[in-house]
């Protein structure tokens, strides 16, 4: 795990990111979270989890209150559609779904709420997730699924986008998000290169 997605650091925006400063006039309300799970993250199988992990990992970092499942479309659709039905009325404001091979998952949750999905293509089968990557991706006009990259880059940045949904009604939020970017940014600012290693 990267140390800075252990604890998140203090906002302090390098010169870069300061066009991210919490302006509390662009808010126009606050949700202030509670225990509740807001995001769900959803999984086609227990195969997934190595994937969606990397979505867990920054929900937790980002101490944005969650639930994990293993929904499958094709294998247990009455789950599905109940998880789907019961989603906004249990208070989820977004839901992250993997699955992999044909990938159903994130288009059906879609078709059954209006809690918006984010969908993660899984590398699980021969075509290493360009079949789910094209399968969540060409959703037909009218029910979308925002797509998000195959495999944990693309859970982590689920887990973001749901971050940054989540963000623009929660200032605590937005100033945790401020942080885990300047912290990104930091990083890469501190990065030396070794002209030998470098080649
Ligand atoms: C999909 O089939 C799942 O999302 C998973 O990526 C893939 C393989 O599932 P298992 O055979 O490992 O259960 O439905």
């Amino acid at each position: 795990m990267a140390p800075a997605l252990s604890r998140i650091q203090a906002p302090t925006l390098p010169r870069e990111l300061g066009a991210l400063r919490y302006q509390p006039m662009l808010c126009s309300y606050n949700h202030p979270m509670g225990e509740q799970p807001l995001v769900g993250v959803v999984m086609g199988s227990k195969s997934d989890y190595e994937t969606l992990s990397a979505a867990l990992e920054i929900l937790r970092a980002l101490e944005i209150p969650h639930e994990a499942r293993i929904v499958s479309a094709h294998r247990t659709p009455d789950r599905l559609f109940k998880y789907a039905e019961t989603a906004r009325e249990r208070g989820l404001r977004a839901i992250i779904a993997g699955a992999g091979g044909a990938a159903h998952l994130p288009g059906m949750l879609a078709a059954k709420t209006l809690v918006p999905v984010l969908g993660v293509p899984v590398s699980a089968t021969q075509l290493n997730g360009l079949d789910s990557l094209l399968s969540i991706v060409q959703m037909p006009k009218g029910v979308p699924v925002g797509t998000l990259a195959i495999g944990k880059a693309g859970a982590a940045n689920a887990a973001l986008l749901a971050a940054e949904i989540l963000a623009t009604t929660d200032a605590a939020l937005y100033e945790r998000l401020a942080a885990w970017r300047a912290a990104r940014t930091q990083e890469v600012l501190d990065q030396k290169v070794d002209e030998e290693q470098a080649g």
